[in-house]
């Protein structure tokens, strides 16, 4: 089959399966995507994600290692801004709530690429007896810098991949073929002098003038990703973030009109959006993975989440919040009972609940075993001191 007929069968399948945007580049080696990957790796900028070594970097700005005989990458995005679920009646919204990720409050994005994905990989075999070999996300293939070479868009400061029309609102999924398809041609856009989404980011893990990103420093980062402690100089700047965090895309005046969205991805409830804090805090793991099944947020698993809440609760919550707080000082997860010293310390300065808190932490205190957990509730503890010291 020639490239154009091939081509346009690609495009009818992907049309089939739904994609709002299908482009097509070559499957050549990508040295400058390749270097930067390598430089964040050196200087620390992936943190501790131990799945991205250099070995693997270099494999994932490769698609001939990803498919040996590979000559185009078909790239597909969907798109997954959906405007916020409609509030409830304001008297049932009493509870301090969190904020997911707009691309995480419906079906998991892995699961639902991964079977388009597939099925468009599979008739390419099966009909037209090509090699194609299908990603999304974790698969060792660096999706953004072949989503520009596809024409798809480019790479904004906020390092996000802006596609004219949709902005950073698309996730991405690829195909890596031997069949020999056009490339589209590269586009000639930039940000020009915006900056909008550096000075949203809370928490400087955009670099100054922008496109690096330091993973050190990002919500996105600690809420999914990190495994252990959120730096305690970042906690006071998640603000209500509990899974992701979409204010460098909020703030991106690209596509920002467009709110249209792949229906997986949609928040069928306000509380897949907006959950209550509280309530996350009594989750077991059985419960937990009951309420998040086929969700992202598993990604984050139950002690990870449940620490996010910590942080949240300091952040957001109020008084009523102060016993769900308490109650987690008892978790058989030493990183939630860490966090939630943290945030009931924060809590309760905020509140002037500051003698009930002192009460519930010396109490765990005076049980408590592990390290970090002792330390962050004399870290607790010491903070009080210092607020009920400052006030007049
Ligand atoms: C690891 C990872 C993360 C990490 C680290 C992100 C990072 N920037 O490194 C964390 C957990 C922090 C993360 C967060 C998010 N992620 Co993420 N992530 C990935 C993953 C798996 C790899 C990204 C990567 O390549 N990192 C390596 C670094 C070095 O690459 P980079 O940041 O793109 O760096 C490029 C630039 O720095 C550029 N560059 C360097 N210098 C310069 C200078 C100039 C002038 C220019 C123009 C460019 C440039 O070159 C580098 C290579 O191309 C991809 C999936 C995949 N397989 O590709 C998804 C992916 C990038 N993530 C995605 C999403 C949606 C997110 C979040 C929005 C999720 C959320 N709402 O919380 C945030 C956004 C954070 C952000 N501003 O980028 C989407 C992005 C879609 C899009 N439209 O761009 C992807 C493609 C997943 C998918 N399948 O859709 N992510
Ligand atoms: S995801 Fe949030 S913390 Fe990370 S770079 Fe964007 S605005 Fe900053
Ligand atoms: S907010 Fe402005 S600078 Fe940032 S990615 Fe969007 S257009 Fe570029």
């Amino acid at each position: 089959m020639n490239g154009t007929a091939a081509r346009e069968r690609i495009v009818e399948l992907a049309r089939a399966e739904g994609f709002a945007l299908i482009g097509f580049a070559p499957a050549g080696e990508m040295p400058g995507p390749r270097e930067a990957a390598l430089a964040a790796f050196r200087e620390g900028r992936l943190a501790e994600m131990a799945w991205m070594t250099p070995e693997w970097l270099v494999h994932a700005t490769n698609p001939g290692a990803f498919l040996p005989g590979a000559r185009t990458v078909i790239v597909l995005a969907l798109p997954c801004h959906a405007p916020d679920p409609i509030s409830p009646h304001p008297s049932s919204l009493t509870a301090s709530r969190g904020r997911v990720a707009r691309y995480a409050r419906g079906r998991d994005y892995h699961r639902v690429f991964e079977k388009k994905l597939r099925r468009i990989a599979r008739t390419l075999r099966d009909e037209l007896g090509a090699a194609a070999r299908a990603t999304v996300d974790y698969g060792p293939l660096l999706e953004r810098p072949l989503a520009v070479l596809a024409g798809a868009g480019w790479q904004g400061k906020s390092a996000m991949l802006l596609v004219p029309g949709f902005g950073p609102w698309v996730m991405l999924g690829a195909i890596a073929t031997d069949l020999e398809v056009e490339p589209g041609a590269s586009l000639r856009k930039s940000c020009g002098s915006c900056t909008r989404c550096l000075a949203a980011c809370p928490t400087g893990a955009l670099s100054p003038a922008g496109h690096v990103l330091d993973s050190r420093l990002c919500i996105s980062y600690h809420t999914i990703e990190n495994r252990g402690p959120i730096p305690h100089a970042l906690r006071p700047k998640f603000g209500d973030w509990i899974f992701g965090c979409d204010e460098c895309l909020d703030s991106c005046p690209v596509g920002a009109a467009q709110l249209e969205s792949h229906p997986d991805f949609v928040a069928s409830r306000f509380d897949d959006a907006f959950p209550p804090l509280a309530e996350l805090l009594a989750l077991d793991d059985e419960a937990f993975a009951e309420r998040f099944r086929g969700r992202a947020i598993m990604r984050a698993k139950r002690d990870g989440l449940l620490r996010n809440v910590c942080v949240a609760l300091g952040n957001v919550g109020t008084a009523p919040d102060f016993a769900a707080l308490a109650a987690a000082l008892d978790d058989h997860s030493p990183l939630v009972r860490g966090h939630a010293a943290w945030g009931l310390g924060r809590l309760a300065a905020r509140e002037a609940l500051e003698p009930e808190a002192a009460a519930a932490l010396e109490a765990r205190l005076a049980m408590e075993e592990d390290p970090f957990v002792r330390n962050e509730l004399t870290t607790a503890l010491g903070n009080l001191v210092a607020t009920q010291r400052s006030e007049p």
